[in-house]
């Protein structure tokens, strides 16, 4: 897809419910993106041709979520220069400690900007994914202005019972 600058990658079709939160967030801001299931370790040559090509293609951010053994945001950030933002996916087993530990412990050199595990996180990767993108965009940025101005005007003052 021409124009394109987030690409949204994600171990598994089961990490969807997760991940359509950072896209309903770039839906609301109006920035292209695409969505790609590209596993580290079901599908490693896809994630290796997607990182091989990303910088090339002229993705600017790519939001990467896992679960589990979380591998596929620090691979995709030790393949491409591109800025990587990793989602913890919240698993059964362990909450997404486990994604969170696997993602956020990287060492020096390959970094992964990573966010809170689950649903917040992913809504959250799609607000920074913007904000990197609004440095260099002016109309971007003034409706990355209008939605935390929209949020902060929908909290309440005095809280009520409910
Ligand atoms: C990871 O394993 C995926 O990111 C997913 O969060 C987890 C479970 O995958 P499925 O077994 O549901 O496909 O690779």
């Amino acid at each position: 897809m021409a124009g394109v600058k987030v690409g949204i990658i994600m171990g598994s079709q089961s990490d969807w419910p997760t991940m359509k939160q950072a896209a309903e967030i770039l839906d609301e801001l109006g920035v292209a993106y695409e969505a790609r299931i590209v596993s580290a370790h079901r599908t490693p040559d896809r994630l290796w041709d997607y990182g091989r090509a990303a910088a090339g293609r002229g993705l600017q951010v790519i939001i990467a979520g896992a679960g589990g053994a979380a591998h596929l945001p620090g691979m995709m950030a030790s393949k491409t220069r591109v800025p990587v933002i990793g989602v913890p996916v919240q698993t059964r087993a362990l909450s997404g400690v486990d994604s969170l530990y696997s993602i956020v412990q990287m060492p020096k050199g390959y970094p992964v900007a990573t966010m809170a595990i689950g649903a917040a996180g992913a809504a959250n990767a799609g607000l920074m994914a913007a904000g990197i993108l609004a440095l260099q965009d002016a109309d971007l940025a003034e409706r990355l202005d209008a939605w935390r101005a929209a949020l902060s005007a929908s909290i309440p003052e005095e809280p009520v019972d409910e």
